[in-house]
């Protein structure tokens, strides 16, 4: 495989508008990025992915764009994009901007004009449809829930598709002058110095034809299932890709990382491998199996040996063709503590167990705003402090299931995006330093125990803890085994014990005791060396007795 400039880097993923406010609007902002470039270069991160942060509605939280060639105000200015931009260089640091070209917002000048005309140049821009029988074109339901598609103002039987929300109608791929003004658009941005995108819902760009009356069966058309189903159903998603990655992305040298779901065994190599449409895409394996069809507040959580055997399951299909990029939450996702660990055993080592588990994976590792201090879900008092559509859509559905208005919320509870989207935890001064004005999210109450500043001065913390996987990354004596090296299980059948070889010029022995009780292990042959603990190991013999939750690195 060949060896590309991003694969020996840590990456990290910021959220803008929950990052740091330096204007005192309640909402984060570039210049807050900027001051924190430092604190990013210590804990060890050299690629920096901003969520969306360009002129915006903010309906889905930027995932709606009206403009792609201007930060929004409330963001910062233009200039400030490009002062972050040189300051990261300076630190040898590198952006990923958001590239979110499914859809854009219903306030794009595209959109307005189409809908002024829906007969006219701009309708074919979008996804226009006639109604079939006094009915929406099709029974799909959208991702967020209801249909996914609403009638275009002041028409008669007119309706525009989005798979997401109605403020997000889907752009026509299809059109070739579309696909030119995204091309060109991603050109100027790469032109400006970032290194690439993180690509969102990008396999959704590819719909099936014809869509009036392409109906799904009753029995499927709930939740997110029609969207889903159509991705499996649509055709050719290939040519948009491929002409995407020669026309802006190859040229460049860009990394570009795929937000690409439950894809099948013969895509990995098509998307990732050698000349694949992506540098690399999530592994989003073990969150996805705990997807239910119908809806988050029919899922289930992820117990420890699902975790392992999904984050096994990518390696093995991955690691011959491609690089994955490993992560254990995002802005989507309920924080991964809370996630992959089960609630009775929360602590901090065994955060820091789940850190290990990810980054000493063959992979790119993202680690999300906030994980490297272990940040945690957030406990919802009102459904009305709740900012995301997502949610609001699944307590309603909840509600009408028949849930009473606090089972409801308890519900959505456990998937809110929110949970993920509360402020950076800074310090334990008001708001957790994150603004000084009104937060645009409820702080986590935990600020005054889980927080930046009291962790940069505890070398047992958590991010102290990260910081330390993150230099094992770089250390010369290591880097080329755990960056490049084989990743081979070890154990795989015994109960809740998740440990691994990463095998290359060195050997490694990952192990990690997932659960409270302690066990004893066989080794394999003589230990050389302890690499890495969020324990004392204790290691007799050629035995090694794991505590609860031990992570242990050992050299073989
Ligand atoms: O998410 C795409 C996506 O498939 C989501 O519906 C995901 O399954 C869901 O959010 C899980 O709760 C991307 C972005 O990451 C998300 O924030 C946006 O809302 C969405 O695209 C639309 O742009």
């Amino acid at each position: 495989m060949k060896k590309e400039w991003w694969q020996e880097k840590v990456a990290y993923q910021i959220y803008p508008k929950s990052f740091l406010d330096t204007k005192g609007n309640g909402i984060g902002d570039l210049r807050g990025i900027i001051g924190k470039l430092d604190y990013l270069k210590g804990l060890g991160i050299d690629i920096i992915w901003i969520s969306p942060c360009f002129l915006s509605p903010l309906a889905d939280q930027g995932y709606d764009i009206a403009d792609y060639y201007k930060i929004d105000p409330r963001f910062g200015t233009n200039e400030d994009m490009d002062e972050l931009i040189s300051e990261a260089k300076k630190r040898d640091m590198y952006i990923l901007l958001d590239l979110v070209v499914n859809h854009c917002s219903d306030e794009h000048e595209w959109f307005k004009k189409a809908v002024a005309d829906p007969k006219g140049h701009y309708a074919n821009y979008f996804h226009f449809e006639e109604g079939v029988d006094g009915h929406a074109p099709n029974n799909w339901r959208s991702y967020f829930g209801g249909s996914v598609w609403e009638k275009v103002e002041g028409t008669e039987n007119t309706y525009y598709l989005h798979l997401f929300h109605k403020k997000q109608p889907d752009l026509n791929w299809e059109n070739p002058e579309v696909r030119e003004e995204i091309y060109k658009m991603i050109n100027w941005w790469l032109d400006k110095g970032i290194a690439g995108f993180r690509i969102d819902a990008i396999l959704n760009l590819k719909k099936v034809f014809p869509l009036q009356g392409y109906n799904f069966p009753a029995d499927r058309e709930d939740g997110m299932a029609s969207c889903r189903n159509m991705i499996y159903a649509a055709k050719g998603i290939g040519e948009f890709l491929g002409e995407m990655r020669d026309r802006c992305f190859k040229p460049h040298h860009a990394f570009t990382v795929g937000e690409v779901f439950n894809e099948t065994e013969e895509q990995i190599p098509e998307f990732i491998g050698e000349n694949g449409y992506f540098s690399s895409m999530f592994d989003f394996r073990a969150h996805s199996s705990a997807h239910s069809e119908i809806g988050w507040f029919d899922a289930e959580t992820v117990s420890p040996n699902m975790y392992r055997d999904c984050c096994f399951l990518t390696q093995k299909l991955v690691n011959p063709v491609g690089f994955i990029s490993t992560i254990i939450e995002n802005h989507d996702e309920s924080r991964g503590v809370n996630f992959y660990i089960p609630k009775e055993d929360l602590s901090e080592k065994a955060k820091k167990f789940l850190a290990t588990m990810q980054m000493l994976q063959r992979g790119l590792p993202f680690i999300y705003q906030g994980q490297e201090i272990g940040m945690e879900n957030i406990v919802l008092e009102n459904i009305s402090t709740v900012d995301d559509i997502s949610t609001i859509d699944e307590y309603a559905l909840c509600l009408e299931e028949g849930f009473s208005e606090k089972e409801a919320l308890a519900i959505v509870n456990r998937f809110t995006r929110d949970n993920a989207r509360t402020p950076m935890q800074w310090s334990d001064d008001e708001n957790a330093g994150f603004t000084k004005g009104k937060p645009w999210l409820p702080v986590n109450p935990n600020y005054t125990r889980i927080n930046v500043e009291s962790q940069e001065r505890d070398e047992d913390s958590v991010l102290s803890y990260y910081k330390k996987l993150c230099a094992l990354r770089k250390n010369p004596e290591y880097k080329e085994t755990i960056v490049y090296g084989d990743f081979i299980p070890f154990m795989p059948e015994e109960d809740r014990l998740m440990a691994f070889y990463r095998k290359g010029e060195k050997t490694i022995l990952v192990l990690g005791n997932y659960r409270k009780e302690e066990r004893e292990i066989e080794l394999p042959s003589e230990v050389k060396k302890v690499i890495l603990s969020n324990a004392e190991p204790c290691l007799f013999g050629k035995k090694i007795r794991l505590s609860g939750y031990e992570a242990t690195i050992l050299e073989l």
